[in-house]
């Protein structure tokens, strides 16, 4: 049996948010009566081998969490690549039925099913009827987490398109959803989709209608802001840009309440930072604008990128960026990967950056023993070693810091009014930018 939860759950995401309100959209909103408990489910393929695929599955576990849902377990399978159909093979699906069967009888509910990948249509669909419990993809999941963090009308109509688009193109699935649970004990309102094709398709056209009129209107909207914020930024006067990117929970925003000795919300939970901040700075008698930006995440839904991109023309006009680094993630060096790919789909490559590693408080590895001839990997590179190949590789661009225990933090002032003075220099030659006494920010 399903318990009330689970049902309040499906009958809020069957109803399309036609309503008006900018709120209503929640479609898959994880309801807060308990973290709901949920199963993890990943591939290990060619391309992604079975330490990576923990890896990955770590992060969907981080993201779950951070959306409210506690992990019970997590189900891998080794294939040449997903299923079309169903995304991984029929066995492995039976065996995820069987073990919510047996948790049921247990009488623990099981609330949902999360992939690592973005399913499509067809797979969610053939999935959901063989699980027949509420199923995610990651991009759902951003997509929720999204939700629940968006504040402002820019960012909630940002994630509000964003989630349309996801939907669009499941919306099939969406309708045949709620045509069963609408259906009750009625005539054709069985489990498959035989007699819901006449009025469905009219349903569906007719959502689908509504949904594109909604979209258009969002997208008109955030033609407005972005009007709004040009010329807001226009009339920022002459100012080095600098804004703080990188991969999500790495510490920006700390790096900026530091730095700005703002009061940016930061915590550690994925996507803490959904808006841009921007922030005066000076440094001795050097002012210059800090912004801080949402932060990037493997496989980010493209659309959500693509809806976030007023929000981004910050980074993307940026006259430096600094890309900072959570030194004290196992994963460290892919996440910077992650983040470069992402600036260059952002048009974002050519800009100066200098990579900030921080959290070198945190920094862990084990030293190997003198007798053990066992290749050194990551784990037994020490701090000093690490500092020094990125140094090499870096030059003078790359710097370590510990925003939480404010070491470095002098020398990283130093280094950035440094950076912008060469950058203001170049940009506005004959402008007098220095102020003649050092003045405490009151904004
Ligand atoms: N140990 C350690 N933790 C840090 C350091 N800097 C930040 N943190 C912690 O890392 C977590 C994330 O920090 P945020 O500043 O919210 O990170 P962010 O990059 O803005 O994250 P998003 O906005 O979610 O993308 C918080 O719990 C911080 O306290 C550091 O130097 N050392
Ligand atoms: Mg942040």
């Amino acid at each position: 049996m399903r318990t009330s939860r689970s049902k309040h759950y499906n009958s809020s995401r069957s109803s399309l948010p036609f309503e008006d309100g900018m709120t209503d959209v929640k479609y898959n909103n994880i309801m807060s009566e308990g973290p709901e408990r949920a199963i993890l489910v990943g591939l290990i393929t060619p391309q992604q081998d079975e330490r990576r695929t923990k890896e990955y599955l770590d992060e969907l576990e981080f993201l779950a969490e951070t959306a409210g849902a506690e992990t019970i377990k997590r189900f891998t399978q080794r294939l040449g690549g997903p299923s079309q159909v169903t995304y991984l093979g029929k066995g492995k699906l039976e065996e995820i039925r069987h073990f919510i069967d047996d948790e049921e009888d247990a009488e623990r509910e099981v609330d949902m099913v999360i992939f690592d990948d973005e399913l499509s249509a067809k797979q969610l669909r053939n999935i959901e009827s063989v699980l027949k419990v509420k199923v995610l993809d990651r991009t759902s999941l951003i997509l929720d987490i999204f939700a629940m963090r968006a504040q402002t009308a820019n960012a909630k109509t940002q994630v509000e398109l964003a989630q349309y688009r996801y939907m669009l193109p499941r919306l099939q699935r969406l309708w045949t959803h709620l045509e069963r649970q609408g259906g009750g004990s009625g005539g054709g309102g069985g489990k498959g989709t035989v007699g819901l094709r006449g009025p469905g398709e009219t349903q569906l056209e007719m959502d689908r209608r509504i949904i594109l009129n909604r979209m258009s209107l969002l997208k008109q909207r955030l033609a407005d802001i972005d009007r709004q914020k040009t010329t807001q930024r226009a009339g920022r006067g002459r100012m080095i840009r600098v804004a703080l990117v990188g991969y999500t929970n790495v510490g920006k925003s700390t790096l900026m309440n530091l730095l700005a000795k703002s009061e940016v919300f930061a915590e550690n939970k994925l996507f803490a930072t959904l808006d841009t901040t921007v922030r005066k700075v000076i440094i001795d008698n050097l002012p210059f604008l800090l912004s801080d930006t949402v932060g990037f995440i493997r496989k980010l839904p493209h659309d959500l990128v693509d809806s976030f991109k007023s929000t981004l023309d910050e980074v993307r006009e940026a006259d430096l960026l600094i890309h900072v680094v959570d030194i004290s993630h196992p994963d460290f060096e892919d996440q910077i990967k992650v983040v470069e790919k992402t600036l260059a789909d952002l048009g974002c490559s050519e800009q100066p950056t200098m990579l900030l590693f921080n959290k070198l408080d945190a920094y862990r590895w084990v030293e190997k023993e003198a007798d053990d001839l066992t290749p050194a990997t990551r784990e037994n590179i020490s701090l000093d070693e690490l500092q020094r190949t990125w140094m090499a590789r870096m030059g003078g661009d790359c710097f370590f810091v510990s925003a939480t225990q404010r070491t470095n933090i002098d020398e990283l002032k130093a280094l950035l009014y440094k950076k912008v003075r060469e950058l203001h220099v170049q940009k506005y030659p004959y402008n007098d930018f220095l102020y003649d006494h050092y003045e405490e920010e009151t904004e």
